[in-house]
C-alpha cells in the first residue's frame, strides 16, 4: 500500500467503512463480489490495475473459520514428543560408532505436519477406502521410522541400523522402495522429483477412474516438499498442469522452515509470499499457515493493521534469526520496531513472547488447514506452512545455518530437549540416548493404534504384487515371426505400432495398456491410434477437431486410452512411472508404453529413470529414432549414440536393440510375461528405428538367444582353407554387417558367421555374473559366460559394428577368447543421408569388411597387403580425420 500516497484520508475511510458494513452485515462473499465488480469497472474504464496474487502475511483461514480437531491434544503432544526424540536418537546413535550421517533438523521442523496427517487424515488401503498416497520428504525419514517403531512395526535393532543396510536389518537413509519394498512407496530424496511425480500420480488416478479401471474418487495424493526444494524447476515446472487438470485430489504441503542446506531459502524476501503468488497465479487453492494460535489474540487486537504491516515488512532472514535467539530478542528487534507494538506486548513475559508459535507447529491450525484442503473442489491445494528448522534442538541447531547437517548433540542440549518436550529420561541415561516407547495398554499406544485402524491400517506401507495378468503367447504375434515378404519394407517403429495394436485388442490385457506420447505420435506413425483409442481428457472434447471429417481425426475423450503429454518429457516419464507402479499403488497392473525420441529419453530424464528403478516400475520405454546414423537428416541434437549406455547404468532396466520384427516380438512377449505374469520388478528399454527394410523369418530356435542378447543369424560356408571371421551387428547396422559378409566373400574369399546382437548390455551382465562366480569358486569347474559359449567352437577373429559409441559393443571384450575389433559412432552427430553418415562414422559395410580383413591379418591369416587393397578398392582415405574430432 505504501506505493500509493493517501491524498484524501477521509474519503478512504468512507470506503473502508462501507466495506466494513458489508462484511459485517452481508458477509465476505458479498464483499468479494463487490470488490471484483469495482475492479472490473475500473479496468473497463481504462484504469491500469496490475495483478497481484499476494495477500497479507497472515493465515488464509481466519480463526473463526477453523475446523476444530476432534483429537486429544495432550496425548497427541506426548506421542509427537516421543516421535521427535526417537528420530533424533536414531541419528545420534547411528553416528556414535559409525559415521553414516543422518538428519535431525528437517523432521524436527515437520513433526507436527506429519503427526496430524497420520492421526486424522491419511487413509491406508482397506475395504472402505483405496488409500491415500503420501510422498514423504526424504530427509524426514527418521521421524517416519520413529513412529513405525512406536507402533511395533520396526524393532530397536532396526533403528540402531539406520543407514547400515548391508547386513539386512537396516533402515534406508531415505525413502527407497527398492531397499524397503514393504514400507516406502515413493523415492523422493532427489529434490524436485517428489512434487513432479505426485502431480502426475494425481492425474493418473483421474485417468484410471475415468477409464473405469479403478475407483480412485475418494483418494488423495499428499506431497511434502521442502521450501528449498522448490528451487528445483521440477518442483514448480508442472504446477500449471495440476491446475489445468483440476487435480483436487492433490495436496502439497510445503514445509517453510525458511532454511535449506547452506542457509536461508529467501533471506531477503519471503518464501511463503513468493510461493503464494506462484501457486495462485497458476490456479491453485493456496492456504497459508503462517501463525500459530498464540498469535490470535494479538492479531485480534491489531485493529489498525500495524502488526500485520510489521509482519509484511520483516524478511525471512530476520524471522530465522529471531528463532535462533530468545523472547527478549524478539521483543526488542521485532515488536520494538513500532512503539505501539512494544506496548501491545508489554504485559507479556519474554517466555510468553517466545511461545508465540508458527502455524506449522500448531496442531489445531494444521488440522484446520488439512480439513479445508481435503474438502476443496476443482483445484489442487498447496499448504504453505511456516516452521522452525531444528525445532527443539536449542543451541545445538534451532534455526541455525548449520542445522541441516547437525548430527551431534551434547548432553546439555539433550537435557534441554528432554525438558522442553517433557520426556521421561533420567539424567544418568541421557547420554545413551535411549529409545522411548509407550507401554502396551497405555493410552498413547491405544490412541495411535485406534486412529490408524480407523483410517484403515498403517502407513507407509507398500504393496508388492497385484493380480497377475494373462499375457498373450508368442503365437499371438505369429505374423511378425514370418518374413515380411518382397516389397514390404517397414521400420521397427512400424512393427512396434502393429504389435501395440495387437495388444490393445487383446481381451485380457487390452484395457491395461497405456500408450504415452510427448507430442510425437506422428513422428512414430501412431496417429491412427488417436481415433481408435482416443486421447484421454477429463473433459472430453469441447470443440470440433479440424480434421473431424477424416478417418483418423484428433479425438479427445473421457474414456481415451492414450496419454498425450505435450512437449514435456519429465511429465511423460512421471506418468509412465505412475502407470508402471500402478500394480502397487492401485492394486491393478497397467502396461505403459512410453515412446520418445531416444535422444530426449534417458539423458533428458535420467534421474527420473533412476527413480523408476528404485520404485520397482514395470513397463516399456521405447527409444524411437535410435542410432547415430539411422535417423538421417536430423543432426547433432537428435542422433543418439549412447542411450543404451545410460540404460545399462540402471540395474533393473533390461535393454535391447532389435533389428528385425521377430526379435521385437520375442522381446516384448517375454517382457510382458516377466513383468505382468511373473511380476518381476524390472522394466524394459527397447530402441526402435525409422529405417525401412524387409524383415526375414525367425531362424529356428532363435528365441533363447534373442532374449540372452545374441544368436547366430547365418553361418558362413567355409572349407579348411577359407579364412573365417565372426561378424557381430546390432540394430540396423546388422544389415551393413550382412552386406559386408557378401563383400568379403565375393571380393576376398572370406567366410563369415553373422550374429545378431540384440543386447550388448545383457551379454555383459551375464559375463560379469559368470566371472564373479568363477572368482568366488576358484576350485570349481569354471562356468562359461553366454558369449564364451557361443564362440567356443567358432574360429576366426571377432568384429562388431553398431550405431552407438564403440564402448557399447566393447562391453563384451573380456568374455571373448579371440581378438576383437569394434566399430561404432563416437562423436557428435550431424545431418546427412544414412549412407553418407555411415561412411563418415566408419560403420558402413565397407568399413566392416576392412575391419574383418585387418583382424584376419593381425592373426596372420591374411597378408596385410590385402587390407590396403580393400581400402583402395572401397575408396577409403586412410588419412581421413577421426569423426570424433570434427
Ligand atoms: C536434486 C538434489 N540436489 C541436492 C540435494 C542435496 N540436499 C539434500 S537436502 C537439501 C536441502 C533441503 O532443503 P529444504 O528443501 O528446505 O528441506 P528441509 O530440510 O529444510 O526441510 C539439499 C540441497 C538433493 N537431495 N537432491
Ligand atoms: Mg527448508
Amino acid at each position: 500500500m505504501d506505493r500509493f500516497p493517501d491524498h484524501d484520508p477521509q474519503e478512504t475511510q468512507e470506503w473502508l467503512d462501507a466495506l466494513e458494513a458489508v462484511l459485517e452485515q452481508e458477509g465476505p462473499e458479498r464483499a468479494h463480489y463487490l470488490l471484483e465488480r469495482l475492479i472490473d469497472k475500473a479496468r473497463r474504464s481504462g484504469a491500469y490495475l496490475p495483478f497481484s496474487a499476494n495477500t497479507a502475511y497472515v493465515n488464509t483461514i481466519p480463526p473463526a473459520k477453523e475446523e476444530h480437531s476432534p483429537g486429544d491434544h495432550a496425548i497427541e503432544h506426548r506421542i509427537r514428543s516421543y516421535a521427535r526424540w526417537n528420530a533424533l536418537a536414531m541419528v545420534l546413535r547411528a553416528n556414535k560408532n559409525t559415521n553414516v550421517g543422518g538428519h535431525i533438523a528437517s523432521f524436527a521442523s515437520a513433526a507436527t505436519l506429519y503427526d496430524v496427517g497420520f492421526n486424522h487424515f491419511w487413509h491406508a488401503p482397506s475395504e472402505k477406502h483405496g488409500g491415500d498416497l503420501v510422498y514423504i520428504q526424504g530427509h524426514s525419514a527418521p521421524g517416519i521410522y520413529s513412529r513405525a517403531f512406536m507402533l511395533g512395526r520396526l524393532t530397536e535393532e532396526q533403528l540402531d541400523h539406520f543407514r547400515q543396510e548391508v547386513g539386512g536389518k537396516g533402515l534406508s537413509s531415505y525413502p527407497h522402495p527398492w531397499l524397503m519394498p514393504d514400507f516406502w512407496q515413493f523415492p523422493t530424496v532427489s529434490m524436485g522429483l517428489g512434487p513432479l511425480m505426485a502431480i502426475y500420480q494425481a492425474r493418473f488416478m483421474k485417468y484410471l477412474h475415468d477409464r473405469g479401471v479403478a475407483n480412485t474418487e475418494e483418494r488423495k495424493v499428499w506431497c511434502f516438499v521442502g521450501d528449498g526444494e522448490v528451487d528445483e524447476p521440477e518442483s514448480m515446472g508442472a504446477i500449471g498442469i495440476a491446475a489445468r487438470e483440476k487435480l483436487d485430489n492433490l495436496i502439497f504441503v510445503v514445509n517453510c522452515n525458511l532454511q535449506r542446506l547452506d542457509g536461508p531459502v529467501r533471506g531477503n524476501g519471503k518464501i511463503i509470499q513468493e510461493l503464494e503468488a506462484d501457486f495462485r497465479g497458476a490456479g491453485w487453492n493456496v492456504i497459508k499457515l503462517i501463525w500459530g494460535s498464540y498469535w490470535d489474540p494479538l492479531l485480534a487486537r491489531d485493529t489498525k493493521g500495524l502488526l500485520q504491516k510489521l509482519m509484511d515488512e520483516c524478511v525471512d532472514g530476520e524471522y530465522q534469526t529471531f528463532k535462533s535467539k530468545d523472547g527478549a530478542y524478539v521483543r526488542k528487534y521485532f515488536f520494538g520496531k513500532y512503539p505501539e507494538l512494544l506496548e501491545m506486548v508489554a504485559n507479556m513475559t519474554d517466555d510468553d513472547i517466545w511461545r508465540l508459535n508458527r502455524g506449522g507447529h500448531d496442531p489445531h491450525k494444521i488440522y484446520a488447514a488439512y480439513s479445508a484442503a481435503v474438502k476443496h473442489k476443482g483445484q489442487p491445494t498447496v499448504i504453505l506452512a511456516k516452521t522452525v528448522k531444528g525445532y527443539g534442538m536449542g543451541e545445538a541447531g534451532e534455526s541455525q545455518n548449520i542445522t541441516h547437517q547437525q548430527k551431534k548433540m551434547g548432553t546439555i542440549s539433550l537435557k534441554s530437549f528432554r525438558d522442553r518436550f517433557n520426556l521421561p529420561i533420567p539424567d544418568d541415561k541421557i547420554e545413551e540416548v535411549p529409545y522411548l516407547e509407550f507401554a502396551e495398554g497405555s493410552p498413547e499406544l491405544n490412541y495411535m493404534r485406534e486412529h490408524r485402524m480407523a483410517l484403515g491400517g498403517y502407513l507407509p506401507a507398500r504393496r508388492r504384487k497385484a493380480e497377475p495378468l494373462v499375457v498373450p503367447p508368442l503365437s499371438a504375434f505369429d505374423a511378425f515371426l514370418k518374413a515380411s515378404g518382397e516389397g514390404r519394407e517397414v521400420s521397427t517403429t512400424m512393427v512396434f505400432v502393429r504389435l501395440l495394436n495387437v495388444l490393445v485388442k487383446d481381451k485380457n490385457i487390452g484395457k491395461h495398456i497405456v500408450p504415452i506420447v510427448p507430442d510425437e505420435s506422428r513422428t512414430f506413425g501412431m496417429e491412427g491410434m488417436f481415433r481408435q483409442l482416443g486421447i484421454w481428457s477429463s473433459v472430453g472434447q469441447l470443440y470440433t477437431p479440424q480434421d473431424a471429417d477424416q478417418l483418423m481425426f484428433y479425438k479427445e475423450d473421457r474414456n481415451g486410452q492414450i496419454l498425450q503429454e505435450g512437449i514435456c518429457e519429465p511429465g511423460a516419464m512421471s506418468s509412465w512411472i505412475a502407470a508402471a507402479t500402478s500394480y502397487s499403488m492401485h492394486g491393478v497392473s497397467m502396461i505403459p508404453f512410453y515412446i520418445f525420441y531416444s535422444m530426449f529419453g534417458f539423458q533428458r530424464v535420467g534421474d527420473l529413470a533412476w527413480a523408476a528403478g528404485d520404485s520397482r516400475a514395470r513397463g516399456f520405454l521405447l527409444g524411437g529414432t535410435s542410432g547415430r546414423t539411422t535417423l538421417n537428416g536430423e543432426g547433432l541434437q537428435h542422433e543418439d549414440g549412447h542411450s543404451h549406455l545410460i540404460a545399462s547404468t540402471i540395474p533393473n532396466c533390461v535393454s535391447y536393440d532389435p533389428a528385425f520384427a521377430y526379435e521385437l516380438a520375442v522381446i516384448m512377449q517375454d517382457g510382458l510375461r516377466r513383468m505382468y505374469t511373473e511380476q518381476e520388478d524390472i522394466f524394459y528399454y527397447i530402441t526402435l528405428m525409422n529405417e525401412n527394410y524387409a524383415h526375414p523369418a525367425m531362424p529356428n530356435g532363435a528365441e533363447e538367444g534373442i532374449l540372452k542378447g545374441m544368436y547366430l543369424f547365418t553361418e558362413g560356408q567355409a572349407d579348411k582353407e577359407t579364412p573365417k571371421v565372426q561378424l557381430l551387428g546390432s540394430g540396423t547396422i546388422l544389415r551393413e554387417v550382412i552386406a559386408a559378409a557378401e563383400l568379403l566373400k565375393q571380393d576376398f574369399g572370406v567366410a563369415s558367421d553373422i550374429w545378431s546382437i540384440t543386447s550388448f548390455n545383457q551379454l555383459r551382465r551375464d559375463g560379469i555374473e559368470t566371472n564373479r562366480w568363477n572368482l568366488l569358486h576358484p576350485e570349481a569347474k569354471p562356468r562359461l559366460s553366454y558369449v564364451e559359449s557361443c564362440f567356443r567352437e567358432r574360429s576366426g577373429p571377432v568384429v562388431a559394428a553398431t550405431d552407438y559409441m564403440k564402448v557399447y559393443a566393447d562391453q563384451i571384450r573380456a568374455f571373448l577368447p579371440k581378438s576383437y575389433l569394434v566399430l561404432g559412432t563416437d562423436g557428435f552427430g550431424r545431418s546427412d543421408t544414412r549412407e553418407a553418415l555411415r561412411r563418415f562414422f566408419e560403420v558402413d559395410r565397407y568399413y566392416v569388411a576392412v575391419a574383418a580383413l585387418k583382424a584376419l591379418a593381425d592373426e596372420e591369416m591374411l597378408p596385410k597387403a590385402k587390407v590396403t587393397e580393400a581400402l583402395k578398392k572401397y575408396g577409403i582415405n586412410p588419412d581421413k580425420p577421426n569423426p570424433v574430432t570434427v
